[in-house]
């Protein structure tokens, strides 16, 4: 399971609404003539497919302290500002992970996914387990409801006692399979990549809220948490089977490596009436920012309700690292966001909590859910 804040369940979310043209914040408006080469046609933006943003120029310079004055790195950063604010939601190409690396992972994936079930049950996910492991059809639900996908969870690891009574539960190595071979070294490769990717398109994002590239890396992100989930969704002889039900995602940043030739995944439209079909393009993520990232720009960028229904007949897999900030942190606008954005209230929440009690939390809720239900 993942923590995820449903459309029911979210404490902060809001439906926006577009008129002819489009407010996105309290202090800026794009009218529809604006921002066509995003990769959004902004009159339509009742049936938009997801902004593209080739981030290479941000890789490239992702080290360099005034890579806010590089050409290429603006253009970068004013796409993904447009993006967070009006989407939520937009493919990465140039990003520096081979598509061949991307492709294995998931390989590996359905490979994994073929075996008996007796097998997969061998890495079963338990309490015990630090809730790390292999979680069978029907085990997760997103707004009270099953969801019909099978997945192995995996958390960042750390040193017993690091994060005293409450990180105790998730204490313990993740859970890897003999089979297929090498699953395990592949994957922590990757898992590094998704981390330093994920840094460096938050630098960018840092810059376009109009901080240093660094906003995201002091004392509520320096040591940030991750989540990763190896999720299978079957294929299916009916329509409309929902293999993960409509949620925003809980953390930072997300990105998803998805399956080529299955479209599955589905993305709120602004108007809050339909579903964006999310067609895979080979070798880029699609990545999306969650709750936490509305929080600390304050409110500035939006997460994005979306769902996933795979209609094909074919299994289909997806790949999803979700980052996050510290664990014994709790989520807060940000001053320099504050200061920048003052009249954006739209992050204010009714209760904040530590991330990691968060987490703990809705994860025994889960099990506990799945161990009446099943
Ligand atoms: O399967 C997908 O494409 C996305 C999965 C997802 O939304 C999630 O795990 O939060």
């Amino acid at each position: 399971m993942v923590v995820r804040l449903s459309s029911e369940n979210s404490d902060d979310c809001f439906r926006r609404k577009i008129p002819t043209t489009v407010s996105v914040g309290k202090f800026r408006r794009f009218s529809p003539s604006e921002n066509s080469d995003d990769g959004l046609v902004v009159g339509k933006l009742l049936s938009i497919t997801l902004p593209t943003i080739d981030i290479s120029p941000l890789v490239v310079k992702c080290d360099d302290p005034s890579m806010k004055e590089d050409p290429g790195v603006a253009e970068v950063v004013r796409k993904l500002d447009w993006a967070c604010r009006v989407v939520g939601f937009f493919y990465v190409t140039g990003h520096g992970i081979s598509e061949n690396l991307m492709k294995t992972v998931k390989q590996m994936s359905h490979q994994f996914f073929k075996l008996p079930y007796e097998e997969k049950l061998k890495i079963k996910i338990k309490p015990g387990a630090g809730y790390r492991g292999y979680q069978r059809i029907g085990e997760n639900f997103t707004n009270g409801k099953q969801d019909f996908h099978e997945a192995i969870d995996c958390y960042k690891e750390f040193e017993q006692g690091k994060y005293g009574e409450t990180g105790k539960a998730m204490e313990g190595p993740n859970q890897w399979p003999d089979n297929p071979q090498e699953y395990k070294e592949v994957m922590d490769e990757y898992i590094k990549l998704c981390i330093d990717l994920s840094r460096n398109i938050l630098r960018g994002i840092s810059l376009a809220l109009g901080g240093s590239p660094y906003e995201f890396e002091g004392k509520l992100v320096g040591d940030p948490f991750w989540i990763m989930r190896i999720i299978g969704y079957p294929g299916v002889n009916q329509e409309n089977v929902i293999g993960c039900g409509a949620h925003t995602d809980y953390g930072l940043l997300s990105l998803i490596n998805q399956d080529d030739d299955k479209t599955a995944l589905q993305v709120k439209n602004l108007a809050g009436d339909d579903w964006i079909s999310v067609t895979p393009i080979p070798g880029s993520f699609v990545c999306n920012i969650g709750d936490m990232l509305k929080i600390l720009s304050n409110g500035v960028y939006e997460s994005t309700l979306h769902r996933v229904i795979n209609n094909s007949p074919r299994y289909r897999v997806c790949v999803g690292f979700f980052y996050e900030i510290n664990f014994d942190e709790m989520a807060e606008p940000l001053d320099i966001f504050k200061e920048k954005h003052p009249g954006n209230k739209r992050s204010q929440v009714s209760k904040r909590v530590v991330y990691g009690e968060h987490l703990v939390n809705k994860l025994q809720a889960t099990f506990a859910n799945s161990m009446e239900n099943i």
